[in-house]
Parts: C-alpha cells; structure tokens; sequence
C-alpha cells in the first residue's frame, strides 16, 4: 500500500539485514583514528575516546535501502558531522565529502546532506552498542539517502570542490540517492 512514510518501490521490514563488502575490520582503539582532511582549514586526526568527548545525539530515523527494503524508526546515537566539521573548518569551496570506512568503502555525499540535521556518526542502535557487522566502533546515518550512503566503519571524511563517486557510485548507482525520487542508478 502506498504510504506517506515509505518512498516509492520500498517495503517496510521488521529485521535489521547485514550487508557489507569485504570482512568485518578489527577494532583497536589504540590504533584508530578518525581523520579529516582535503579542503579544510584545520585538517583533524581524533581518537575514538575524543570522538566519544563529543557533544551526543540522538536521532530516530527510517532508513532505506536500494534493494527495496526500509527499517522504519529507528534510534541511533551518536555525534553529528557538524560537530566534527565544526573543529576542522570546511573552506569556502568544500561542497562535497567522500566518507572513508576501514576496508576502502568509500561513499560520495554533497556537503550539505551530511550537514542536515538528522545525520549522525553512530556508536549506538535502538539503545544498544552498534555490533560489529552493523559498523561498530562508528557508523554514519544519512537518512535522506539509501543506505549504501550511510557508511560502516567509518573512518574519515575528505572534504572536496568536486563531487567523486565512492564504491557504488563507482558501480553504477546514483551518486545522489534520494529515496523519495528514486535515485537507484546513475
Ligand atoms: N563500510 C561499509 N559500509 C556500508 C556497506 C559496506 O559494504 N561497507 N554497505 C552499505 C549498504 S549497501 C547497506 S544496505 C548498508 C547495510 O547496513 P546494515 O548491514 O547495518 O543493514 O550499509 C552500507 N554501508
Ligand atoms: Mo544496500
């Protein structure tokens, strides 16, 4: 049935599928960093204890994914790229970012989609610490974009003028991927 809640073509499941290229990557939080750099003024190398410093949110959200299934309301918690942005000062020509996970995923997102005010670098869902398959120690939610936007393991963010295409886009899906338009493939 067609429904205010679901974009176009999406069937709202219960379950929480796993999906993910490559292996799940190992945690150690002496090792780990979570970097910023390209155009910005201050580029940033924080640890996971210093993330974990920040300002928390939280953020319930539906999320979509490009094979047609959506997860409605669910709760992540976690700190907003803004905060980050914030501390590293994007340059006037930053208008894109490609988001680094552990492993090479990469996902491209305009700068102002990771600004939006329901986006967030996860370490919590639905009350729980993030599994490992689900992105722990850091995963990003962009809930106006499918899923392959909302990357795992996520470890940094380039700041760009240009707009480049990470893993999927590569491979032929939409480098914008609204849901509500539809956007699966470039
Ligand atoms: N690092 C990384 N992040 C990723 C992926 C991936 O392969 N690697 N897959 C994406 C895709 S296509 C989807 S649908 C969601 C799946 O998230 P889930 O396993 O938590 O349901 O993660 C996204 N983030
Ligand atoms: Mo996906």
């Amino acid at each position: 049935m067609a429904s205010r809640r679901l974009p176009p073509g999406q069937k709202a499941i219960k379950k929480f599928p796993v999906l993910y290229e490559g292996s799940i990557p190992e945690f150690d939080p002496q090792k780990w960093d979570f970097r910023v750099w390209g155009l910005v003024e201050r580029p940033l190398r924080l640890t996971y204890d210093e993330v974990r410093a920040l300002p928390t949110k939280e953020v319930v959200a539906d999320v979509h994914c490009v094979d047609g299934w959506s997860v409605l309301d669910t709760r992540w918690e976690g700190v907003a790229p803004r905060e980050i942005l914030k501390l590293a000062g994007p340059k006037p020509e930053a208008r894109f970012v490609l988001v680094h996970c552990d492993g090479g995923y990469t996902t491209n997102l305009p700068l102002e989609a990771l600004l939006e005010d329901n986006v967030v670098l996860a370490w919590r869902l639905n009350g729980e610490e993030l599994s490992p398959e689900h992105g722990w120690p850091l995963r990003l939610v962009v809930p106006s974009r499918y899923f392959y936007k909302s990357a795992k393991w996520v470890r940094g963010l380039e700041l760009l003028a240009q707009d480049r295409p990470g893993y999927w886009e590569q491979r032929g899906y939409h480098w914008n991927a609204d849901p509500w338009k539809e956007e699966r493939f470039a």
